[in-house]
């Protein structure tokens, strides 16, 4: 899968997919990460990229231009690899104004062979080229951030952890968190006593079914404390229900 991450400050990406799980699946080849730096696109003969706000009010806007033309640069790129003229790339702006991303949206995403992130700054970028190029609006959360720089290396990092290969069998185990809607269970490993605090006994047991057991329902007692409102879509059996609604 090809990423290619639209922003003013492309070291912030680059810095980071260099680095751990997603920086090996770059190694390896599975994923290509390019941050395009916006900047490079200007015709403005002293790089600008923003201007003041046609109206009135705060802050600076980003420009149609430069974002229209690195975004050109990223699609025809894809294009020409892909063999297809006519295609129009899946292009997500980050954005507080949008939808809150989840899990269920990084597995569909992952299915994608390229992904164009934009990264807005200042009060935003002009609604024109967003109504021209992009496909998906995507917030990481109910918080203001100071740029889109952040959001798109999660969306990334989220899809990318999906994408085959990426994570090795054992990671990949551990990816089901969420899926049923449950969180997941504590884990403890050795010494057998730390602080005063031993490892509940069944996880010592050697009984599979019993260790299993003991997970599920400290996920559905773990959901219902943290995320109440995960439960109420959490797929449970007739007697879960009974014992935890
Ligand atoms: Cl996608 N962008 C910004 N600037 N702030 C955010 C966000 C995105 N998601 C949550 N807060």
């Amino acid at each position: 899968m090809h990423f290619y991450i639209l922003t003013l400050f492309p070291d912030m990406i680059e810095q980071v997919v260099h680095t751990s799980i997603i920086g090996r699946a770059v190694s390896n080849g599975i994923l290509s990460v390019h941050a395009v730096n916006i900047r490079d696109y200007t015709t403005d003969k002293h790089k600008k990229v923003d201007d003041y706000p046609y109206g009135g009010g705060a802050g600076m806007v980003m420009q149609a231009q430069p974002v229209y033309d690195a975004w050109q640069a990223a699609a025809k790129e894809i294009k020409s690899r892909r063999g297809q003229s006519q295609l129009h790339p899946r292009t997500i702006y980050l954005t507080p104004q949008a939808a809150v991303f989840k899990q269920s949206m990084a597995k569909q995403l992952a299915c994608e062979q390229d992904l164009i992130l934009l990264c807005g700054h200042y009060e935003g970028i002009d609604e024109r080229v967003l109504e021209e190029i992009v496909t998906d609006y995507v917030s990481i959360g109910d918080y203001v951030l100071t740029g889109g720089e952040l959001p798109a290396l999660v969306v990334a990092d989220a899809v990318a952890r999906m994408v085959p290969g990426v994570l090795t069998n054992a990671q990949s185990a551990s990816t089901e968190s969420l899926e049923g809607s449950l969180l997941e269970h504590p884990q403890y490993s050795r010494p057998e006593e730390w602080n005063g605090k031993i490892v509940p006994a069944v996880l010592l047991s050697g009984n599979h079914a019993n260790v299993d057991a003991w997970r599920r329902e400290q996920s559905i007692l773990r959901t219902k404390e943290r995320r109440p409102d995960l439960l109420a879509q959490a797929e449970l059996t007739q007697k879960e229900r009974e014992r935890h609604l």
